[in-house]
């Protein structure tokens, strides 16, 4: 229910809790509809409370229903509200016990404790544990839990170490004090995938991975993963695990990716099981990464957690920054650099850029898991790597260091996390500090002049100013920079220039002719850069550049110059730049990977977003036209090389996930695409008859579904998968991505009527409309019937599941750039669901920013 008023919070707001809280006792009866918790929670006086203790306590609660509460073994009768409860307290410390009953079988929010398959579990962040019972449900009140549960499963699971396990009772003892938002409860008919750790210091950890009975098959990798994020983490960062249990569960109903409770991570099946016939290339580079990043938090996030929820960049930023290190050391570093950069200029620049523009750190919020945003993952991840270059690489694992000594058992802020900084290296991070406050994409220019033997580069640094940030002020930008002498010799290694002012200049002398500037090497800094290069020197750059990030630069904008100008003039696309491309693909002194990623062109989502910078209205129509006509042009340029490099890049031996080989089948999955743009389906229809693994598969069925006429391979596929949950996910999406943009609505609300559609299955629901809003030119169809047919269906979810049905509210976020027939489509639609009674909070907050 949406209150009344919705409340905004505030970080200037921030005071302590007036209490600590020394001990959590919870006892759970386990029952679907009637699931009994009893809490007994020892309270003392805060010290660090300014004020007096008051003499009425607030305990956050949300869905449960109070059965009895005592205070010191007396009876009480608190004041219950929608949203907690007050009672009268005494003065000194006290003991608080509570009896309360929720049904987690009708938890469809997938927020507190809820039901997936038969099976219990829970999602307490970020304000999930008071719809489990009443609690200081806040980060800052950190606490040692201990948890008794009774229930029907084998499996009963909570954080810590078991203290007795057994069928249908168990009990567990967390010894670190931890914050609610990181309790976890689950109990199930579950299998075990077991292994052992050995730490650095020779202690011995069980892990177990446990899954429903059937997906056992599917375990074998992420328990290499967590493995090797367990190594990594002991030498890259020092940090050795502290329990002796570590446990993975993995659930099919799930908001998110995966939580990392302490020893007891949940997973989204999707981000855990793996297997080559089920999972693609993508999938297990994804699984690995994202049980790193689950891992890493046991560091970041649970031994030293956020004050309050303003602070959430503080662990998130960090750990994917971690996650994203520990994948460049993994496979390859520069592939990883390129796509994170794909992906963050796809998906946080455009945040950034539009009306839900938002700090790193957000100053205030109506609902908290709305900030669950690329800006304060991914910019937040951006802003450690820019303190790394700023500071150096020994000067950022030392102050990391101090911060583990100095904040471990803390709830710590980011004005900690950069005190370490300013003390390990003695420098004033005040104007740095500005990237956490700030909201908007910084544009940075560069003009050049040439002198005699010198270069002067002037940079102009300029950020929009936005609803966030009406007054943004010059940022610290690292600028990493090389030169290259045009007969590709390099001038000057990389080096890192450090941009304070609003307009700076930097002058390299004792050059023997005029270099061409590779500038922003290894994106430095997330901005958007003005470099007005030549075509030539472009070509220079993508030919001699020694860094790789700024070597796919130089291809990335040369093809958007190419595209930019097939739109606005028709112009056909430069030969010597297909070929050039050609070249760099036939290059087998390079990466598979790499060379994947060169063939890859601007998507249309990102020209559209070019297009506003530059003051003009994107038409996706045309936008998606062009693409094809790429496309087509690619298909010819390659017709005499793309056979032979689809086969001397196809993978002969078993299925590895590894970098290497996925490296190649990325190339000549390429290949397959312009074999089957020109020439048909029967290469195509080979691989997927041979194939023994998802990502040839699937890639084959793929180009089947763009270039066939029948359906006879989707159907087999089918056949093939109806029975795996995650592989039927792949093939509801596939249908509306490859779908032709007028038929893309249609296709979705098909498979909307399809008996293995559940809108109630996060990952159900994403499969076929984050399809559909991915698909440019079908979800901005001019008929408007993808908007209104998404609008049908948030309306429809929204009382289920608000959160998810908030997230995906930000398809509509660019609805400005477009022109005034399809904005008026989509404000109207806005304000459909806007105007649906009893309308969450959660989405009421994401349309109303939205609208602006
Ligand atoms: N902390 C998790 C992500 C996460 C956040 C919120 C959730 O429910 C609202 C669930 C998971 C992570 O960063 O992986
Ligand atoms: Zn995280």
């Amino acid at each position: 229910m949406r209150d009344a008023a919705p409340k905004t919070i505030f970080l200037s707001d921030y005071t302590p809790y007036p209490w600590t809280v020394e001990s959590v006792n919870l006892h759970f009866s386990l029952d679907p509809h009637a699931t009994r918790v009893r809490s007994v929670i020892r309270f003392a006086r805060n010290p660090a409370y300014a004020g007096d203790t008051p003499d009425t306590m607030f305990l956050h609660g949300e869905q449960v229903k109070l059965i009895s509460a005592q205070i010191d073994g007396t009876a009480v009768d608190p004041e219950v509200t929608g949203e907690g409860l007050t009672c009268a307290v005494p003065a000194g410390s006290f003991t608080w016990e509570a009896e309360v009953e929720i049904d987690p079988a009708n938890n469809t929010a997938l927020e507190g404790l809820y039901m997936s398959n038969g099976m219990y579990c829970t999602q307490c962040e970020a304000e999930g544990f008071r719809k489990i019972t009443f609690y200081p449900d806040r980060p800052d009140v950190m606490s040692v839990f201990t948890v008794t549960i009774d229930g029907p499963h084998p499996v009963l699971l909570s954080n810590g170490n078991p203290v007795k396990t057994g069928e249908h009772h168990a009990e567990w003892h967390d010894p670190w004090p931890k914050p609610a938002y990181l309790f976890a409860l689950v109990a199930g008919d579950l299998v075990a995938h077991s292994d052992t750790f050995t730490t650095m210091n020779g202690r011995q950890v069980d892990l177990n991975l446990y899954v429903r009975p059937g997906d056992e098959g599917k375990c074998a990798f992420g328990m290499g993963a967590l493995k090797a994020s367990m190594t990594w983490d002991e030498q890259v960062y020092g940090r050795e695990y502290d329990l002796d249990l570590f446990n993975i569960v993995a659930v099919d109903d799930f908001n998110m990716g995966a939580m990392e409770n302490k020893g007891l991570n949940i997973f989204n099946s999707s981000a855990v099981l793996a297997s080559p016939e089920t999972s693609t290339d993508m999938n297990f580079e994804r699984i690995e990464a994202i049980i790193a990043h689950e891992y890493f938090h046991n560091w970041t996030g649970n031994r030293i957690t956020c004050r309050d929820w303003f602070q959430l960049c503080l662990k998130e930023g960090l750990t994917v920054y971690r996650d994203s290190q520990f994948t460049s050391d993994m496979r390859s570093a520069p592939v990883k650099r390129i796509s994170d950069v794909i992906d963050l200029r796809g998906r946080q620049f455009a945040e950034d850029q539009g009306p839900l523009a938002h700090p790193v750190r957000p100053e205030s919020f109506q609902e908290i898991n709305n900030f669950y945003t690329a800006t304060v993952y991914e910019k937040g991840a951006e802003v450690i790597g820019m303190l790394k270059t700023l500071v150096g690489e020994d000067a950022y694992y030392k102050a990391v260091e101090l911060y583990f000594d100095r904040h471990d058992g803390d709830a710590a802020t980011i004005e900690d996390w950069l005190k370490v900084f300013e003390d390990t290296t003695g420098r004033d991070l005040t104007q740095f500090k500005r990237w956490y406050s700030q909201a908007g994409t910084p544009r940075l220019s560069v003009e050049e002049s040439f002198e005699l033997d010198t270069l002067t580069l002037t940079f102009t640094q300029h950020t929009p100013p936005s609803a966030a940030t009406p007054e943004p002020q010059p940022l610290v930008i690292p600028i990493a920079i090389g030169l290259i002498y045009p007969d590709g010799r390099e001038a000057l290694e990389t080096k890192v220039l450090e941009m304070t002012k609003e307009v700076q200049s930097f002058r390299f002398t004792g050059l023997e002719d005029r270099p061409v500037a590779s500038v922003l090497r290894g994106f430095s800094a997330p901005v958007v850069l003005t470099h007005d290069l030549s075509d030539a020197d472009r070509m220079l750059l993508l030919s001699a550049d020694t860094d790789p990030f700024n070597r796919w630069e130089a291809g990335n904008m040369l093809a958007r110059t190419t595209m930019l100008a097939m739109i606005r003039d028709g112009a056909a696309p430069d030969p010597a730049f297909l070929n050039a491309i050609k070249g760099i693909a036939l290059d087998e002194s390079l990466d598979p990977a790499f060379r994947a990623l060169m063939i890859n062109w601007p998507g249309p989502a990102e020209l559209a977003n070019v297009l506003h910078e530059a003051g003009e209205v994107p038409d996706p129509e045309q936008l998606f036209t062009v693409g094809e006509q790429i496309r087509d042009a690619m298909a010819e340029t390659f017709a005499d090389a793309a056979s032979d490099l689809y086969a001397r890049h196809s993978v002969s031996g078993a299925y590895q996930p590894d970098a290497a080989q996925s490296g190649k089948r990325a190339l000549s999955n390429v290949m397959l695409a312009f074999i089957s743009r020109r020439s048909g389906t029967e290469t195509a229809q080979a691989q997927f008859d041979s194939a023994d693994n998802m990502t040839q598969q699937i890639s084959a069925l793929s180009q089947i579904l763009r270039h066939g006429e029948d359906s006879t391979a989707l159907d087999a596929f089918y056949q093939q998968w109806k029975d795996d949950r995650l592989v039927m996910d792949k093939w509801f999406g596939l249908q509306v991505s490859c779908a032709k943009p007028e038929d893309g609505a249609d296709t979705a609300r098909r498979l909307t009527d399809h008996p293995d559609f559940n809108h109630k299955n996060p990952n159900r629901f994403r499969a076929v409309f984050g399809a559909l809003i991915g698909h440019h030119a079908a979800f901005h169809h001019k008929s408007g019937d993808a908007y209104t047919l998404l609008a049908d269906w948030l309306i429809t979810l929204d009382p289920l599941n608000p959160q998810t049905t908030a997230r995906m509210c930000s398809a509509f976020q660019t609805w400005k750039r477009y022109d005034a027939d399809r904005q008026a489509r989509i404000l109207a639609e806005v304000e459909r669901i806007l105007a649906t009674p009893d309308l969450s909070r959660d989405t009421t907050e994401m349309l109303t920013r939205i609208k602006g």
